[in-house]
Parts: C-alpha cells; sequence; structure tokens
C-alpha cells in the first residue's frame, strides 16, 4: 500500500509540532527541509522524531566530505533518512551512504524535479541518476507526481528503491495517477499543513491512499 509523507514546510516550530501531533496516526514520515530548518534550528528533527520518522531533505548537493558532514548531523538529530541531488555524483552519493548506513539510516536521491525547471537539465539524466542511485545501494528515489509518466519509467530502473512522488495539489499532480504510476509513497505539503484542518485533511488523503490499495 502507498504510504503519505507530510513536507512539513511550515517557519514556525510550534505550530510544526502542533501538525505533527495531529496528523502522526495518517502519515508514515514528515519531511523537514530547509524553510523550517532555518527558522527553527536543526532541534526541530529530534523534536518531529518523537512524532513520525523524520527525512531530513537537505537536498544535499556538495563535494563528499561536506556531504557527509550535512548528512551526520542530520543522523546524530534522529533522522531516518537524508534526501541528496544524484547530480552531485557517485562520490558524494558514496559518502553520505556510508555516514547513513552506520546510523542504520537510509538515503533518498532526487531524479528530476516535480516543478517545471526539472525538464531542463534534470530529466536528461534522471534514468542515469536513477541507475546510478540503485548500483551504489541507496533506499529510495524522488520522482516528479507532476509527470506520472516518469514516475512509470523511473519505476523500471528502480527495483527495490522506494518511490517517493512529491507534486500532487498544489503543484498539480494527482495522487491516484502517481500511486498508479508506480510512487511507494506521495509527499504532500501545503495541501495539508495551508488546511484549515490538517488532520482531517491528512485523514482524508490516508483514505484514499487505502481505497486504492483496496481496488
Ligand atoms: P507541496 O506539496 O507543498 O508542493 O510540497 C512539496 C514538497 O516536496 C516540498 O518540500 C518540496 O521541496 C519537495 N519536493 C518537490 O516538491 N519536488 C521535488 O522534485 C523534490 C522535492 O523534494
Amino acid at each position: 500500500m502507498a504510504g503519505l509523507v507530510l513536507a512539513l514546510d511550515v517557519m514556525d516550530g510550534e505550530k510544526a509540532v502542533e501538525i505533527a501531533e495531529k496528523v502522526a496516526c495518517y502519515v508514515d514520515y514528515i519531511k523537514v527541509n530547509y524553510p523550517l530548518v532555518l527558522s527553527s534550528g536543526i532541534g526541530i528533527v529530534e523534536e518531529l522524531s518523537t512524532h513520525s520518522p523524520v527525512i531530513a531533505d537537505f537536498k544535499i548537493a556538495d563535494i563528499p566530505y561536506t556531504s557527509s558532514l550535512v548528512a551526520k548531523i542530520a543522523f546524530e538529530r534522529g533522522a531516518k533518512a537524508v534526501i541528496c541531488h544524484g547530480f552531485a555524483g557517485s562520490d558524494m552519493l558514496k559518502a553520505v551512504l556510508d555516514v547513513a548506513l552506520s546510523y542504520d539510516g537510509e538515503v533518498y536521491v532526487v531524479t528530476e524535479l516535480s516543478s517545471p525547471g526539472g525538464e531542463e537539465y534534470l530529466q536528461k539524466f534522471s534514468e542515469s541518476i536513477a541507475m546510478l542511485a540503485k548500483s551504489i545501494g541507496c533506499h529510495g528515489l524522488i520522482a516528479p507526481a507532476t509527470r506520472p509518466e516518469r514516475i512509470k519509467e523511473l519505476k523500471k530502473i528502480a527495483g527495490e528503491l522506494k518511490i517517493f512522488s512529491p507534486g500532487v495539489g498544489v503543484q498539480g499532480g494527482d495522487i491516484r495517477r502517481a500511486v498508479e504510476s508506480g510512487a511507494d509513497y506521495i509527499i504532500v505539503g501545503r495541501v495539508i499543513y495551508n488546511s484549515s484542518d490538517p488532520e482531517q485533511e491528512a485523514y482524508r488523503i490516508r483514505k484514499i491512499l487505502d481505497e486504492l490499495h483496496e481496488r
């Protein structure tokens, strides 16, 4: 059954914790990105980890040494996984994976961004990036819900790697199409955290995922 990742891109730590508490029974992971960490500090990773496993979406894309330091900080604070950009290459992915494995953590790799700009450069290499992530032993791929046909292609390469798909809702992607195309998890941000009732919204999405599974 496909899972749900909440992209908690709010810029207020208290609000983040409040939402995390409310939706904990409907989400599989909380994804933390720069807006939240830069506004409330890295301690938020630890705090949110008490509600749901945290994916540290730091889109790591630096030289291997610097990248491994960033990954270490995330795992030290209790993250279960980090997200890297695949375009930084095999040496960086290996360095981050080494750190992740020493914490029993996971590494997910961006193939092509879900935004229109993802087609300009990244798409030309996204299948090679997926092959690289797989050959190195990473655990997941980020593939765009805004282009379900790309999820299908990347799924063919992914094998055991989990596919996480952002871009449903505000960016125009559709939950059902993403899951039917091969997404193992959908990543949802604004639709949930900007809702007047985030708990109800997370429940609604979870129900859609359950129904898709029962079909
Ligand atoms: P929203 O549902 O509000 O559009 O949020 C999507 C989340 O997924 C954001 O945190 C964004 O940074 C992330 N994301 C994305 O939208 N597209 C990608 O290709 C990769 C991402 O990590």
